[in-house]
């Protein structure tokens, strides 16, 4: 592998329903990553994925599908890495090291699981409350130096640098032994923003769009057709005021700026842009002018997601090469972590 200065990493967990704020959010901008030096690694996470329960047939559909989402957005398999979490075991290895690191009172603080456990917290499962330390060992398996993710991640991504720098403390004496200067795990840099960062439900412009909001009109999947997608635009929530011409004008109006967020993303232009073309307009205009851009970007997406799902043989081919090179990065790390912590291990022959 050629050496690269920054080395990305991300993923999406495959628990259906991938939706244009998952594109927006974080699939474009993995893309729009393999333009700079460095190396991409993208991961398809299913061991996230479990932490709420997953029908297994369903789940193994799903993975194909995320990736060939990752595929048909534009990432090349050949110059980035695509793989599943599940066959790279140093993601496993790691988090428990990580379980030793972290404590308690910072993952009771992340919000993610308050919401997804909601009020039957009892009940919930313990790698629900873990997810952030495992996500923190996705990342660090391969001392990535860059996450792009959506903003609603940006708390993990302060917890993974908070366990890298505990790590480097906790280990200093060990670590400089070995010769890292700095630190053996960088303190990685999310990668979050621009106008779509945090995409909003289609019903309630408060609310991020979701996969597991029980609403299908509250957001647009990868896979819907044009005609789904040109009416779950028509449907969409707003309020009877037309588009204001200022970005000032579009506070305390979560709906409409979602509305000029999203256009402004599928358009790569500013909000300010947008508005300086619909300033004025009613939504009765704005919102066909929305849904043919969105059609217009997303129906050779989903048609390409559509062919390569069909192959499986080519998809399971792309995440059996992903994962080989994943682990070829992942594995001296792990090396080395285990002799920065003190275990005994057997030499590689
Ligand atoms: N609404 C969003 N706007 C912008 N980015 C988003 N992401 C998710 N929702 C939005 C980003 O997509 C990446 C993959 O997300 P994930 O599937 O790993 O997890 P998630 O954030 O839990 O996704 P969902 O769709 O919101 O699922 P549920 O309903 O299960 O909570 C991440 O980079 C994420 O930031």
């Amino acid at each position: 592998m050629a050496a690269f200065k920054e080395l990305v990493f991300s993923g999406v967990q495959p628990t259906g329903n991938l939706h244009l704020g998952n594109y927006l959010g974080a699939i474009r901008r993995f893309v729009e990553m393999q333009g700079r030096e460095a190396q991409c690694l993208y991961c398809v996470v299913d061991m996230h994925a479990i932490t709420l329960w997953q029908d297994p047939e369903a789940l193994r559909g799903q993975i194909r599908e995320v990736t060939a989402a990752f595929l048909a957005a534009g990432i090349d398999p050949k110059r980035s890495i695509v793989f599943n979490q599940s066959q790279v075991p140093q993601h496993a290895e790691l988090a428990w090291i990580f379980n030793c690191v972290a404590r308690l009172g910072w993952l009771n603080r992340m919000t993610q699981f308050k919401d997804k456990a909601g009020k039957d917290r009892e009940n919930a499962s313990i790698g629900l409350y873990d997810y952030p330390v495992l996500m923190a060992a996705d990342i660090l398996a391969y001392r990535a130096t860059h996450v792009p993710v959506g903003e609603d991640q940006k708390q993990h991504l302060e917890l993974t640098r908070d366990i890298a720098q505990k790590f480097n403390t906790d280990f200093a004496q060990s670590i400089a032994a070995r010769e890292y200067d700095d630190g053996f795990f960088p303190i990685t840099e999310p990668i979050i923003g621009g106008p779509a960062a945090r995409v909003m439900s289609l019903r309630d412009g408060t609310k991020k769009m979701s996969k597991s909001d029980p609403s299908d009109n509250s957001r647009i999947n990868l896979t819907d057709d044009a005609d789904t997608i040109a009416q779950k635009i028509r449907r969409a929530k707003t309020d009877p005021e037309p588009l204001p011409s200022e970005i000032a004008g579009l506070k305390e109006r979560p709906e409409a700026d979602n509305l000029v967020g999203l256009y402004a993303a599928l358009s790569d232009v500013s909000r300010e842009d947008v508005l300086r073309d619909f300033g004025g307009a009613q939504f009765s205009t704005f919102k066909p002018a929305l849904a043919d851009l969105a059609v217009s970007k997303l129906a050779p997406i989903a048609g390409e997601m559509r062919r390569l799902s069909s192959d499986t043989a080519y998809i399971e081919a792309v995440l059996a090469d992903g994962s080989e090179r994943a682990e070829a990065i992942a594995r001296p790390n792990l090396d080395i972590v285990k002799d920065i912590v003190g275990f005994v291990r057997r030499p590689r022959g």
